[in-house]
């Protein structure tokens, strides 16, 4: 049973939170005093608490959602919280269930390139998340997890057998920080110092076990390690998200044979961010649309037509020269190819509005 410092550590978060007029987290939103009473005292297996649960929206009080799981058993013990803000999050209810496997194989055809001419689209990327197999999220990781799991993806890696993909594992530690600047400044690294991983407690012994994987051109890569244990990526210049899916469905068969991935009956793919559950597919197209973003409710159309918007280096970033990244908002309840169906088909609709707007 959690001890009294913390269970007066989740009374004072409450109040934190209530007290705060500009937080509009959805942490707050679904933190009620009725469910800090019903899960205060709750820990998981490996010692999860509400506090682990909650710690990085406390700490940020900007954050748009604030929660993070510990281990996957945390979704089931603090349910009363993280299924409301599921619920909100992506339309997916507590009876809901994550529909099985559809990558879309054989059917990229249906995603033919949006915007042929290059008007408007600068780069597309799909990205998923994974998480291996008997690991629980980054708080509850050992030292020697991480490395023992940086080997094990690393050794999985070198066996990838189509050629496009065949590439390097470079690890942080060790790597320049003109190299990793550089990495990041170009879209294809992670950030570091990410406040709301911070406070989550999801960079414990940074940089030991983190890295990316990257084939020679740079078009499918993989982050080790960060938010979650893998990110696989796909990416290129342009606009033909067929070839980047399928690309990305390779890679992700590539690997899956070597290293299990945890999945779970309702839920789906699991992820440490309940936003990544489900298909935990991200498929974003950064797209220049001056006129329709001038509109003040650019944000309500993306919204309406279920897409996000970020800014040009990625999540909590601004846009820079006009350059936006849309994705699909949702990732739970629906496959992975409605994911990405649900990207594209919102984008050609903003194209469309562009290309009729005065
Ligand atoms: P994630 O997509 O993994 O949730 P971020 O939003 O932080 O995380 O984005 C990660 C990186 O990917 C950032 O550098 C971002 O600019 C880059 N990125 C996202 N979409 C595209 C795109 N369509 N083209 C090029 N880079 C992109
Ligand atoms: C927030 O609440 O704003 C952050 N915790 C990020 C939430 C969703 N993004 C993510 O997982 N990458």
């Amino acid at each position: 049973e959690t001890d009294a410092f913390t269970v007066k550590k989740i009374e004072e978060a409450y109040k934190i939170l209530q007290d705060h007029p500009e937080c509009h987290s959805l942490l707050k939103k679904h933190l009620t005093k009725s469910v800090v009473d019903q899960l205060k005292y709750k820990k998981t297996q490996l010692g999860a608490t509400l506090y682990d649960v909650i710690r990085s929206g406390v700490h940020n009080l900007d954050a748009g959602v604030g929660v993070y799981a510990p281990d996957y058993e945390s979704y089931k013990v603090f349910a009363a919280l993280f299924d409301p803000i599921i619920e909100e999050y992506h339309g997916f209810g507590p009876n809901d269930k994550q529909p099985p496997v559809d990558l879309g194989e054989g059917r990229t055809g249906e995603f033919p390139p949006l915007d042929p001419a290059g008007k408007y689209i600068k780069s597309t990327r799909i990205r998923c998340g994974r998480t291996l197999k008997g690991y629980p999220f980054n708080p509850l990781l050992t030292s020697d997890d991480y490395l023992i799991m940086q080997q094990k993806v690393k050794s999985a890696l070198e066996s990838v057998q189509d050629k496009d993909l065949k590439g390097t594992y470079y690890p942080l530690q060790g790597m320049s920080k003109e190299t990793q600047n550089k990495l990041i400044a170009d879209h294809f690294l992670f950030k570091e110092g990410d406040r709301h991983l911070q406070h989550a407690n999801a960079c414990n012994y940074w940089p030991q076990g983190r890295g990316i994987f990257h084939n020679n051109d740079k078009t499918f890569l993989i982050w080790v390690n960060e938010e979650d244990h893998m990110r696989l990526i796909s990416m290129q210049e342009g606009s033909d998200v067929g070839t980047i899916l399928d690309r990305l469905n390779r890679g992700i068969k590539s690997v899956e044979t070597k290293v299990p991935f945890a999945r779970d009956d309702r839920l789906g793919w699991l992820t440490f961010c309940p936003t990544n559950l489900g298909s935990t597919v991200r498929a974003s197209v950064h797209i220049k649309l001056p006129k329709v973003s001038a509109r003040k409710d650019f944000k309500e159309i993306c919204e309406k037509l279920n897409l996000q918007v970020r800014g040009i280096h990625g999540e909590h970033s601004e846009s820079e020269g006009g350059v936006y990244d849309i994705s699909n908002k949702a990732r739970l309840g629906l496959s992975e190819f409605q994911a990405v169906k649900q990207m594209y088909d919102g984008v050609k609709e903003l194209i469309q509005l562009e290309e009729s707007a005065k």
